[in-house]
């Protein structure tokens, strides 16, 4: 086998004191957590879209990433040479899972015929390297913003051969996804929003994304696709709005146009943050609603107000993601999808392993704590006892619906005032610290 990184030894777990940094110190892939080993728990996947496309540029300056093995073209052999460096940085990272976007792998040809030619040759090689490697496809997507003919959406454009550029592009993405045994499929409406209501139809837009996404769950029926569709919330960037700004916002959608049995929500923890919430908080909303599907897992930077997509390094919040993750009873189609680059300064093909090795021994170790929380059992003891005065009694009349206004109102004057129990936030903060 070719070697692409040829200073970078297999990365392997070589516990706590290793000083090696191409090492794992936490992640221990066959090391048991709760019943179940901690690769199955995590489910890591890489996102071709930043291992192998991303130059690292920003708004003020070029690309600084070195890719040797890339001559720079937009041909279809350049991006086939791209495949074995994409699957030889998988298995030296340990990594059993990816993602893609369709213009990731493949680029546009001079036809639109060509540019789906140029997919289904890619598709072939994406297949017999995922044949000989073992690794597989935890979602695919179609890049549905990065060309001008999206310029003012795709879907929710207001130019309807824009919306069949669109539909025919997911056609073709999910073909490749469900070739390639893709165990999902991910919708995020990069410019499905707008830049101003002053010249927006804003129902007439919502109505057709909705349209779109009938179509692609009617075409996952009729290819045989059972993989699961995610829909990935953001609330602004490259929109100044867009329509699925936030969990909560896109559980609506999926309710008010009947696809939330359709749909799960692959929800990123800077898209969070840029709503305004933490990703607990996303995960919660998720929860509730049976539809946490996937994570695209990274952070943002809190004096930077953009999706600076950095690596995941605070194990305070992969603790708390984990807590979720576990009590859920873990994730079932879904992974935790890197979806995060080095910074520009970050440029050599090393740094892709330092990046993705500390991500993985984060969430290891948010992993471990989480475990311990659950298994002491504290904090789900006093959130319990917390809500208990709902267990019998006039509560237990209220969450069955066995009340209404006037026995309430006869109930409440006849009782003292409620006196209330503290609600502990300073000690539970200091017990939480106690497990990192
Ligand atoms: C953009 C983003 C995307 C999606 C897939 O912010 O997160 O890369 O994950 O289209
Ligand atoms: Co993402």
């Amino acid at each position: 086998m070719a070697d692409h990184f040829p200073t970078i030894p297999q990365v392997r777990f070589e516990g706590p004191d290793s000083d090696n940094p191409f090492a794992f110190r936490h992640y221990n892939p066959e090391e048991q957590v709760a019943g179940k080993s901690m690769k199955d728990h995590f489910r890591f996947a890489a996102a071709y879209w930043h291992v192998m496309r991303n130059p690292l540029g920003d708004p003020f300056g070029a690309g600084t990433a070195l890719m040797p093995w890339d001559d720079g073209s937009e041909s279809l052999d350049n991006a086939l040479a791209r495949v074995p460096v994409f699957f030889e940085f998988l298995e030296k990272c340990g990594i059993d899972y990816y993602c893609f976007h369709d213009r990731d792998v493949a680029p546009e040809g001079s036809t639109w015929a060509e540019t789906h030619s140029h997919l289904a040759s890619v598709t072939d090689a994406l297949e017999k390297a995922q044949e000989s490697s073992g690794k597989k496809l935890l979602w695919g997507t179609a890049c549905l913003f990065a060309h001008p003919r999206y310029a003012q959406g795709a879907a929710t454009s207001p130019n309807a051969d824009v919306f069949a550029y669109a539909a025919s592009q997911v056609k073709h993405a999910m073909d490749a996804t469900h070739r390639l045994g893709g165990e999902g499929y991910t919708f995020w409406g990069g410019r499905e929003g707008y830049a101003s209501l002053i010249n927006t139809d804003l129902k007439r837009e919502l109505d057709h994304l909705a349209d779109l996404l009938h179509m692609a769950v009617d075409y996952a029926r009729k290819i045989g696709f059972t993989g699961q569709f995610y829909i990935e919330p953001k609330p602004r960037e490259p929109s100044t709005h867009q329509y699925d700004s936030d969990a909560a916002a896109c559980l609506n959608f999926l309710r008010e146009y009947g696809l939330l049995e359709h749909f799960k929500l692959n929800l990123e923890t800077n898209h969070a943050e840029l709503a305004g919430h933490t990703m607990e908080h996303e995960m919660d909303v998720a929860i509730a609603a049976g539809a946490l599907g996937s994570v695209d897992a990274n952070r943002g930077d809190q004096l930077i107000g953009w999706d600076t997509d950095q690596f995941p390094t605070n194990i305070y919040t992969t603790a708390q993601m984990m807590l979720r993750i576990l009590k859920m009873g873990g994730f079932t189609t879904g992974g935790l999808n890197f979806d995060a680059k080095r910074r520009r300064e970050s440029h050599q093909p090393e740094d892709l392993f330092h990046a993705h090795i500390g991500g993985m021994d984060a969430f290891a170790r948010g992993l471990k704590i989480a475990n311990r929380i659950i298994e002491d059992g504290r904090f789900e003891e006093f959130i319990r006892t917390r809500y208990s005065s709902y267990d019998s009694g006039i509560g237990a009349e209220i969450e069955q619906r066995l009340t209404d206004f006037d026995k309430l109102d006869a109930y409440a004057l006849g009782i003292e005032p409620p006196t209330l129990a503290s609600g502990r936030q300073e000690m539970l903060e200091n017990l939480l610290n106690d497990y990192l």
